[in-house]
């Protein structure tokens, strides 16, 4: 479905006094105005392409109305999501769940959707049909040389997937780790991991990035091969300046402090990006912001104050991707809000008054630290983000006006009522 800009700017309409009447009042405030509106503005995260259709857990599926059947009905979902938002300008694809069978007819429809495709992810935590080995017992790491050869030449295939589509970066994420003690020998399992992702990274194109996903647990209970922050630096590193640390916010361990993460990870230049998401207890896979708003902000206070030390342009120098996918909610609802909280959360982090914070930090002013992020975390920028929006021609509100243009349910009448995306 195409959401034409006459009709963003008319549902736009009824709002519109009072979105300035809020800007007029929150903008004397904000000292670099103009700046924080380009950064806003500039600002974009990647849709993955399995969070379109309604998520699943191991108890069962409960599929909503109008999930997009193809690849291409993928790209037409997103193109919805950036023509409301104006900060959803790319898809990341997952292989093989999306397979672009005709790269050149896929690129130009997404073109035409203003979307361009960010990094692509392999997929060896599953066995697909007709495969030859198991990765029942792990894929890079695995104790057979012929499992690790297969899963090293998916990872390959996914490049030359990417290639065509102009992406620049492989995502990595393994579930490879072991469910017992005695199961698996840790050091032999790195080793393994380390030679195998030494062979794609060699087949990557000079242009390319490789980043590297950590997770603690989840498929596996014991043990996760790369399963921290550290394990995949070590990796990285000795791989070498294209591999980087994938930060996924829902792969911590209850109250681990990730914004403390992302902030080394940034000094040593090996911060790739994210995978935004939120939870309550693990990998839960909700809106971002929706529990847990003001570390996200926190992390955004990191970003920025690291990002801006290393003189890295915020919008594109690391990977900003949502990886969440829900079980109750329209997927593309879901979506809009989680880039909403994001963009929130950075136009807060961008507000944050960073002199006096510093001087707060060297006089050892514990209050005065304090109140300075949390003055920012407590400001209203809901007008900043709506304006930033409105001046690239998306949506004051672009969850109601989805609502009013009747997205999903036209998505109903165009696709029925029983569709299946893939994905989990
Ligand atoms: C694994 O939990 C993960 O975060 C990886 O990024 C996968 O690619 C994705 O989820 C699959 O949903
Ligand atoms: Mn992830």
């Amino acid at each position: 479905m195409n959401v034409e800009q006459h009709r963003i700017d008319e549902l736009n309409q009824p709002e519109l006094a009072a979105h300035q009447r809020k800007l007029h009042f929150l903008a004397p405030d904000i000292p670099a105005f103009d700046k924080v509106m380009n950064n806003l503005q500039a600002f974009n995260v990647a849709i993955p392409s399995w969070a379109l259709g309604t998520g699943g857990t191991r108890f069962g599926r409960f599929s909503g109305g109008g999930e997009p059947r193809s690849l291409e009905e993928k790209i037409e979902d997103v193109g919805v999501i950036q023509a409301l938002n104006r900060s959803g300008n790319s898809i990341s694809l997952h292989i093989p769940w999306d397979i672009p069978e005709n790269a050149a007819s896929i690129k130009a429809l997404a073109a035409q959707k203003g979307l361009h495709f960010d990094a692509v992810n392999s997929n060896t935590f599953q066995d697909q049909p007709n495969q030859k080995l198991s990765y029942k017992f792990g894929s890079l790491h695995h104790v057979d040389k012929a499992v690790r050869k297969q899963a090293i030449e998916h990872n390959i295939e996914v490049i030359k997937y990417g290639v065509q589509l102009n992406s620049k970066a492989l995502s990595v994420w393994l579930s490879d780790g072991s469910n017992f003690p005695g199961q698996l020998n840790f050091r032999q399992a790195f080793q393994n991991t380390l030679e195998s992702l030494q062979e794609i990274y060699a087949a990557l194109p000079d242009d390319w990035k490789m980043w590297i996903e950590y997770k603690p647990f989840e498929p596996n209970f014991y043990s996760t091969t790369i399963g921290d922050w550290g394990q995949s630096l070590l990796l990285a590193n000795k791989l070498g300046s294209k591999a980087s640390t994938l930060v996924d916010l829902g792969h911590h361990l209850p109250n681990t402090n990730i914004e403390q993460i992302v902030s080394l990870l940034l000094m040593e230049g090996k911060l790739a990006g994210f995978h935004f998401n939120d939870s309550k207890y693990g990998d839960d896979d909700l809106t971002v912001g929706s529990i847990n708003p003001y570390q996200l902000f926190l992390i955004f206070n990191e970003l920025v104050e690291g990002m801006d030390a290393r003189g890295m342009t915020h919008a594109t120098d690391i990977g900003w991707m949502i990886d969440a996918s829900h079980n109750v909610k329209d997927p593309i609802e879901d979506l809009l809000q989680s880039v909403q909280a994001i963009k929130l959360a950075y136009a807060q982090a961008l507000i944050v008054d960073r002199k006096a914070l510093k001087a707060a930090q060297q006089e050892n002013d514990v209050t005065l630290a304090q109140e300075i992020l949390q003055q920012a975390y407590r400001t209203d920028v809901r007008p900043l983000v709506a304006e930033a929006s409105l001046r690239s021609g998306g949506a004051l509100n672009p969850i109601n006006v989805y609502r009013q243009l009747k997205v999903r349910e036209n998505l109903i009448k165009e696709r029925g009522s029983k569709t299946v995306a893939t994905g989990l």
